[in-house]
């Protein structure tokens, strides 16, 4: 090897060996290791054969590759196989050299290890990277945290094998300090839940309350595609509808209801509420998954309590139009709600870990590579640019228009839906969210009266200033002594 590799990348399996080539394919020359040698191997004599992948057996080997300041990234298993070879590394790094995680880690292991790898005078940087196989190979979405310091040696790289947005801008810039990279990657999972479940919504409605045909819905997938919820999820919803299995059948219905999750999900709806914030639509998306995997309690649950007798519902063809009219506006305006929580808690995150976050920047990053990818992306970043101290996404004029135009509509889609028993609760937690967020006063003084009755937990009131506390003697058999006040 004539001159050093640009970068090391470490973890040979579908994530690592596809940025490899997209790496190689920008000009970059890769060293690459992986546990299983043999895996290498097979990788350095087939896919990347005839490029300048070079690979090592050791990760002295690896190291002794690279080109000062190192950089070092890992593809692998998320956990302790990260810091498995952070370990093994620190010992072989100089100061200034750059150890990179692009799996999805979760945030506190990345502070973590940011913290860590500073006390050996090296740099840590912990990506997300979204888009899956193809992503990898033509351009992810990358979403970078960690030691500042290491970005400018990082970022021509990153920025070179990122997807781009239409305007050309690449979807990977600097997110923040610490695990700002994987916490903004985490809540990106958690709003791919969050729309995946509207769509798996507005099939069901399809398919069961207007008894439409799955060419009949993928084609209305399709026009959606064309309108502003122009997206990849709506495309990929389309073909999959088109999809038939080998005997000629729609494959989605071979397919065993029972959804699948790998935890960044769950991640994202603990910290929402360690921080108290309310993303019911992930939420609910995510316990969605929980309860379509209860398939064989619940096939049991129909026999004993009745299913929703959806069919009985179904509508005739000119409901069926105004009713996908209702539904298109329906989903849109939920999504918006979506986004609006999903940054609502990127920005109480960042204010609790001292991240400073460029929200629309955040957004950007989004709009191409990953599968979250839409056009309506843009009007986020717009919007954050237009006021970067936007306090809610709903607050800015062109979210505020939209989904208050979509009110009548998505109210009547989620009635109907509800009178049919066609359960929707990704639509129907954003409505009744985006109808809390907007009312100025909320049953909560009956909460707080009850807590205050049975636990002395004090209240404020509406004639007096806020943070001055009451209690009252609600039987008149209580003493005058009050609970500390807490905030859950
Ligand atoms: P995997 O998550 O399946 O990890 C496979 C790699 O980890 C292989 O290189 C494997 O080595 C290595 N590894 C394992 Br497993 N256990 C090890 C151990 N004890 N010691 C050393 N190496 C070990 O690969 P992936 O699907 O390419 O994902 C890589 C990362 O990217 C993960 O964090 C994943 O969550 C994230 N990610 C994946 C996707 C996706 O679509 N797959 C998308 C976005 C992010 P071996 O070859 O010797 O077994």
């Amino acid at each position: 090897m004539d001159r050093k590799a640009d970068i090391g990348l470490i973890g040979l399996a579908v994530m690592g060996q596809n940025l490899v080539l997209n790496m190689n394919d920008n000009g970059y020359t890769v060293a690459v290791h992986n546990r299983t040698t043999a895996k290498m191997e097979d990788f350095l004599a087939g896919p990347a054969k005839g490029t300048s992948v070079v690979g090592a057996e050791t990760l002295e080997g690896l190291v002794g590759m690279l080109e000062s300041p190192r950089r070092v990234m890992l593809m692998v298993k998320a956990g302790p196989v990260v810091d498995s070879y952070i370990e093994q590394l620190i010992p072989l790094l100089d100061k200034g050299d750059i150890v990179i995680d692009g799996g999805n880690s979760h945030y506190p292991d990345t502070e973590r290890r940011v913290k860590e790898l500073e006390k050996h005078g090296l740099l840590f940087i912990g990506t997300g990277v979204s888009g899956g196989e193809e992503g990898a190979r033509t351009g992810p979405s990358i979403m970078p945290g960690g030691a500042s310091q290491a970005w400018p040696a990082v970022k021509p790289i990153f920025q070179a094998i990122a997807a781009r947005a239409s305007d050309g801008t690449p979807c990977c810039d600097w997110v923040g300090d610490g695990g700002a990279g994987h916490y903004v990657k985490m809540v990106h999972n958690a709003i791919e839940y969050g729309d995946m479940q509207l769509i798996a919504e507005a099939y069901q409605i399809m398919h069961e309350l207007l008894g439409m045909s799955h060419t009949e819905m993928a084609d209305v997938f399709g026009a959606w595609n064309q309108g502003r919820l122009e997206s990849y999820l709506i495309e990929i919803t389309s073909d999959i509808l088109r999809t038939v299995d080998e005997d000629g059948s729609p494959l989605l219905e071979n397919i065993l209801d029972a959804a699948g999750q790998k935890g960044t999900g769950k991640w994202t709806v603990v910290d929402a509420a360690n921080l108290g914030i309310p993303v019911t639509l992930i939420a609910e998306a995510v316990f969605a998954r929980s309860l379509s995997a209860l398939k064989e309690e619940r096939v049991k649950a129909a026999e004993i309590l009745g299913e929703p007798k959806n069919s009985s519902a179904v509508l005739g063809s000119g409901d069926r139009d105004a009713m996908l009219a209702d539904l298109e506006a329906a989903v849109f305006a939920a999504k918006i709600t979506s986004y609006a929580q999903g940054f609502m808690l990127i920005r109480e995150a960042a204010r609790e870990n001292n991240w400073t976050i460029d929200f629309g920047a955040v957004a950007g990053m989004w709009r191409g590579g990953c599968i979250i990818r839409s056009a309506f992306l843009g009007d986020i970043t717009e919007a954050y640019d237009k006021n970067p101290e936007l306090q809610n996404l709903l607050l800015a004029p062109v979210f505020a228009t939209a989904t208050r135009d979509s009110v009548p509509a998505w109210r009547r889609a989620v009635t109907r839906a509800i009178g049919a028993g066609v359960p929707v609760p990704a639509l129907g937690a954003a409505l009744s969210f985006f109808d809390g967020y907007r009312t100025q006063r909320l049953p909560a003084n009956m909460l707080q009266a009850q807590r205050d009755y049975f636990g002395a937990h004090t209240y404020e009131r509406t004639d007096k200033p806020r943070g001055e506390y009451y209690h009252t003697n609600w039987t008149g058999s209580g003493g005058a002594v009050s609970a500390g006040t807490y905030n859950a």
